[in-house]
């Protein structure tokens, strides 16, 4: 199977992944069987003390979804630009009708504010880390020095700062940032510490796509929370994460006019996978994901992001007529369908003129060098239910000090990745560069979603992907690692070095 059904059943027979089903009244869905197991085996539970809110306790479609809260640069000088952020604790009203919940923050907002960039200009930001725990800020896409990485071990520690140089040689693209601190990456993420980076160019800017107020960013994330609206974070909780949030709201409501939106979703998840459709079964156009813009656009009912995946998506909301509502839903387990089964609603209120409109071809994507060098990575966890699970690429754990795959700089590679696990999904994210899918399961990437330029791609237990990158730019040590938080905080991480 491709990585996105183009149209028909999510294909996911065979993978140890059942459909969603409704969960039994009142119960928290969890156990190795309801679903591949995020992680390894029982749901842990024992985080805190305090009893879960239910998630049928938070109404949905009852608050409206937020825009992304737009940062301006403090200076600009020639073609560079300068911000600020403080990394600080901040209580945000997340939960209608619930105490505010605390939560860890660029700049106080939940989720963190949006970066407008431009190819070939400079963003250079200095971060303060006024939380109490080292943080490292990672651009999430980005083709930048090792020094601007962020890379687990480059701390901030509390009450430091560091300024990071983003050079922005890269082609447009929806980054994001969040934190990279080792250990403590997930938890930190899970806290609320990831925000939105938009990187645009001329090629980009020629479109007629839909723009300004009709181009909007959703970011979608999981969460549990405690019956006093507090976060609970426990690790590889796969099971308990009910919570749908986009733009930092319980399945909010968006009100649209009756005409095309171009979507930016993120999936900025610690473990939640999203098979995302409209409940009317419509079609809808991907136009872009990780690194830009596709070649060309597609139709597609469905489309699938892992964690740290990017879909931008383009939908005609002139085939409604006002006073529809249309559901954006997940068909992706775990947990039970009544919640996790709904992200967002779509309640189109009005007409609107539109002039915008989808071109045949989007970009032309650089063309596919030959690969001089052939590597083979294994993923994988414990399954069995262990309290110490641990996680692995190649049979080892994350190790700083150990540089495990050495790259000529310029080279290009084929990089062949199995999930070798029977339950968990994981994925496969590599900095620095942005990646081509040349394979899944042995059958060529040639239409769809993962046919453009990627930095993470999905890995269903089981699956093994193909990709092919070119190691060039800048020399120095980056990661590779599963972009399940909980799974890289676990050790599902490892170094490449290009010299
Ligand atoms: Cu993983």
């Amino acid at each position: 199977m491709s990585g996105v059904a183009v149209s028909g059943g999510l294909g996911l027979a065979g993978l140890g992944i059942s459909a969603l089903e409704p969960a039994a009244a009142g119960a928290v869905e969890g156990g190795p069987d309801s679903m591949g197991a995020m992680g390894s085996g029982a749901p842990m539970t024992g985080a805190t003390a305090a009893p879960d809110l239910d998630p049928g306790g938070i109404a949905k479609f009852a608050v409206p979804m937020p825009l992304a809260p737009v940062l301006a640069p403090y200076a600009v000088s020639g073609t560079t630009s300068y911000y600020r952020m403080t990394m600080k604790e901040v209580a945000a009203a997340v939960l209608p009708g619930m105490p505010a919940t605390t939560v860890r923050t660029y700049n106080g907002q939940f989720p963190g504010p949006l970066i407008r960039a431009r190819s070939g200009q400079r963003v250079v930001v200095e971060q303060t880390n006024a939380l109490g725990q080292p943080v490292s800020v990672h651009l999430h896409g980005a083709h930048v020095p090792e020094s601007s990485d962020g890379g687990p071990m480059d701390l901030i520690m509390p009450g430091g700062k560091k300024t990071y140089t983003y050079p922005n040689q890269q082609s447009h693209a929806n980054l994001w940032f969040h934190d990279h601190a080792h250990h403590q990456e997930s938890e930190h993420v899970y806290r609320g510490l990831s925000g939105y980076y938009l990187l645009t160019d001329d090629t980009e800017q020629q479109l007629p796509l839909p723009s300004g107020q009709y181009d909007v960013s959703i970011a979608l994330r999981e969460a549990r929370f405690d019956q006093a609206g507090q976060f609970v974070y426990a690790m590889d909780d796969w099971a308990n994460r009910n919570v749908v949030l986009a733009n930092g709201k319980p399945w909010p409501y968006f009100q649209v006019a009756a005409r095309k939106y171009r979507l930016r979703i993120f999936n900025q998840s610690n473990g939640r996978f999203f098979d995302l459709k409209l409940s009317d079964g419509s079609e809808f156009t991907i136009i872009g994901g990780d690194g830009g813009l596709l070649a060309a656009p597609c139709q597609a009912t469905v489309v699938r992001l892992s964690p740290g995946e990017r879909a931008d998506i383009v939908v005609d909301f002139s085939r409604y007529p006002v006073g529809s509502q249309v559901v954006l839903e997940n068909g992706m387990p775990p947990g039970p369908v009544e919640h996790v089964g709904k992200v967002m609603r779509f309640d189109v209120t009005r007409t609107a003129t539109d002039g915008s409109s989808v071109p045949s071809t989007l970009r032309t994507l650089p063309a596919l060098p030959p690969a001089t060098v052939s590597r083979s990575f294994t993923l994988s966890m414990d399954e069995d239910g262990r309290p110490d699970a641990g996680a692995y690429i190649n049979g080892l754990t994350y190790d700083h000090d150990r540089i495990d795959t050495d790259i000529a700089y310029g080279d290009t590679e084929v990089w062949t990745v199995t999930n070798t696990n029977k339950l968990a999904p994981h994925n496969f994210h590599i900095h620095l560069v942005m990646f081509r899918v040349l394979e899944r399961n042995g059958q060529p990437v040639t239409e769809g979603f993962e046919t453009g330029l990627k930095d993470t791609v999905s890995i269903l237990a089981g699956e093994t992907v193909k990709i092919q990158a070119t190691f060039t730019g800048y020399r120095g040590t980056y990661l590779y690692h599963c972009h399940l938080f909980d799974h890289a905080s676990m050790g599902m991480m490892a170094n490449f070095r290009v010299s």
